[in-house]
């Protein structure tokens, strides 16, 4: 028996991912741009056992079923791709906890994913690189690909229609931008509405400026956010991000029947985040993901500024101050 433990980050896209082209391979419709965060973690335990009957898994504390949703949808799926590609046929027992909430657009399966396929990797002796770790993890959750990594990367959408050129790519490491700060602004604890997986393919299918708002212009914000982030320029940073996140939001707003993950705290943060600015109080910037919590971008020098300004809003249920966090790694391998 082969019992091993990691690590993973969530991490927050500054570009976003939104669309798929294919849905059993998890190849996007776009690249995308992420930060990896500190702090937050999913840890991660696996055991691979002959003796197993059955694949099992105990997520926060509670057993999932195996006929659930979330098992049958995530994990089935991910298990069988990995059974087939690395010709392994013992069962497994995985053991997960997030320091965060679970589903509530805080890119959980991300950092879950990034922890399941590094602790696989070790258990099962596959000595992957990086490029294809990030690959396996594509296969449990698109966002999962951008957790491998610390710091700042990219996941390359690829054009291979096997997906085998669609993986992460490094732009700069945990240690390149100290003064970067990111503030996770909690609104609802609970499950979202939608889960991203069904958000993004009814866009993809229903919204008529998919491809004019939101394709049409990655390009454009990927380049930027590449420089922005290679020459530390934090207004150009929160500038593309924020609007990058705000056409995401629109075209899931004008996708049929729409999609609105926002609340009222949601609405008051980022209105107060613009206000802020525009009266030179403060430069921070919003990022929002499928759900209703606001990602506040800021600068270490400002930090008692958003507290006081941002931190004690009416609405907000937990406020989390981060920065850049680390790669996905093994943290014990214990064999029997
Ligand atoms: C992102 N999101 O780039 C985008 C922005 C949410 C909004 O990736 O279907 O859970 O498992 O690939 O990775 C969340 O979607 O979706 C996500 P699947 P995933 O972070």
């Amino acid at each position: 028996m082969k019992i091993v433990s990691a690590l993973a980050h969530p991490n927050i896209a500054l570009v976003k991912y939104w669309g798929k082209r294919d849905l059993n391979l998890i190849l996007p419709l776009n690249s995308s741009i992420s930060v990896t965060l500190a702090n937050l973690a999913s840890h991660t335990t696996i055991h691979l056992d002959p003796k197993l009957s059955i694949d099992s898994l105990k997520l926060n504390d509670q057993e999932i079923s195996p006929e659930s949703k979330v098992f049958q949808e995530y994990f089935n799926s991910y298990l069988k791709i990995m059974r087939y590609k690395f010709k392994f046929t013992e069962k497994l027992r995985i053991i997960t906890k997030n320091n965060f909430p679970t589903s509530a657009g805080l890119a959980s399966s991300a950092s879950g994913f990034a922890a399941l396929s590094v602790a696989l990797n070790e258990a099962l002796g596959l000595g992957l690189d990086y490029k294809k770790l990030s690959q396996m993890a594509r296969m449990g959750s698109g966002s999962a690909t951008r957790s491998i990594l610390g710091g700042f990367n990219y996941w390359q959408m690829g054009v291979a229609p096997d997906g085998s050129d669609s993986e992460i790519g490094f732009i700069a490491d945990q240690q390149h931008w100290p003064e970067l700060c990111i503030a996770i602004a909690i609104t609802a604890t609970g499950e979202k509405i939608y889960s991203s997986r069904e958000g993004m393919q009814r866009t993809v299918k229903t919204c008529p400026i998919y491809q004019t708002a939101w394709l049409d212009t990655v390009k454009k914000d990927l380049q930027d956010m590449e420089q922005a982030i290679l020459s530390k320029n934090f207004t150009l940073m929160g500038t593309v991000a924020e609007k990058n996140a705000l056409k995401m939001h629109a075209t899931m707003i004008a996708s049929t029947p729409p999609i609105n993950y926002w609340n009222e705290a949601t609405k008051l943060i980022t209105n107060t985040i613009v206000e802020l600015r525009e009266n030179n109080r403060l430069e921070s910037y919003f990022t929002i993901d499928a759900g209703p919590q606001v990602k506040i971008l800021y600068q270490k020098k400002d930090q008692l500024k958003v507290e006081n300004y941002l931190g004690k809003l009416v609405g907000l249920k937990e406020i989390i101050y981060t920065n850049v966090g680390s790669a996905a790694t093994v943290i014990n391998h214990h064999l029997e």
